[in-house]
């Protein structure tokens, strides 16, 4: 599983402070933490409170490069700080993401050609997130076929099937892993898939069980990769064990210890 980690988001009270701040030494810690801890890349998000998005976005690509060498999955609805935060990260980035809509796939496709980057795409378009799998799919499949239009490598994609907190909505769960299997089927090569696992157990509570049940769940549909929490050890030992048991990796008697970083 290629893991992103998710701590990096002014959605978290810390990262907030130090944002306002100014104070790049929280961050940093979080970011050295979590490529320790077994990122791949790492997810930079403004928040939503953020009164100055575009110059929040710079500062913490830059800070965040001085002290790891991973990719940035720069996470912005907005255009203009996906740029800024696409600048900054000098062609090391994932674009963190599109809709299915027209108008957003005409804006950040372009970008992903242009930087040469990986683009999420979540199967979300002008009327919402669908109620199930076939919805997504439909989504997807527009995704896909503009990608392949601009010509992004379809490997290149990565379909977001949005899962959503169980406490509100209890059946997104099984659609989403529907719609996991359903994309191995779109192109050849199919897309990767992906997922924002913590949504899925916002406002609930026993979060980190519900995680970590969930994760195993996606990654026995083909899963290819999260944005999780990667300091949550337990979390990661579900994902090394899950991919030992789906045959992904290698068994061996320290399989555990084999996987870590
Ligand atoms: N898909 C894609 N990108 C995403 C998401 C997705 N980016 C953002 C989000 N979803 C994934 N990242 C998070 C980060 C934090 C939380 C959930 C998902 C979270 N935060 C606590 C909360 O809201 O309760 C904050 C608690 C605190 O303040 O400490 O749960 O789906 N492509």
């Amino acid at each position: 599983m290629f893991v992103i980690g998710e701590r990096i988001n002014g959605m978290f009270t810390d990262v907030k402070k130090a944002i306002q701040a100014q104070d790049p030494a929280p961050i940093q810690q979080l970011a050295r933490d979590q490529v320790a801890a077994g990122a791949n890349a790492l997810d930079i998000n403004v928040g939503p409170a953020s009164p100055d998005k575009l110059g929040a976005m710079q500062w913490l690509v830059e800070i965040t490069k001085e002290v790891v060498d991973v990719p940035l999955c720069i996470d912005s609805p907005n255009t203009e700080v996906m740029r800024v935060g696409l600048e900054a990260a000098e062609g090391n980035a994932i674009i963190n993401s599109t809709t299915g809509e027209e108008e957003r796939m005409e804006k950040v496709l372009p970008l992903a050609a242009e930087y040469d980057c990986p683009v999420i795409g979540l199967t979300i378009d002008a009327e919402g997130v669908p109620r199930d799998a076939n919805g997504r799919m439909e989504i997807a499949l527009r995704l896909v076929s503009a990608c392949m239009e601009q010509g992004i490598s379809t490997t290149d994609l990565y379909i977001d099937a949005v899962i959503l907190p169980v406490n509100a909505l209890q059946q997104v769960p099984q659609e989403v892993l529907n719609t996991l299997q359903m994309c191995k089927a779109l192109s050849d090569p199919p897309p990767k898939t992906i997922l924002g696992l913590s949504n899925i157990s916002q406002g609930a509570l026993h979060r980190e069980l519900i995680n970590r049940i969930y994760l195993v769940m996606a990654l026995a549909n083909g899963l290819d990769a999260a944005i999780v929490d990667p300091l949550d050890s337990e979390l990661m030992d579900a994902a090394i064990t899950s991919e030992v048991l789906l045959n992904r990796n290698v068994y061996c008697d320290d399989f555990l210890k084999a996987y870590r970083k």
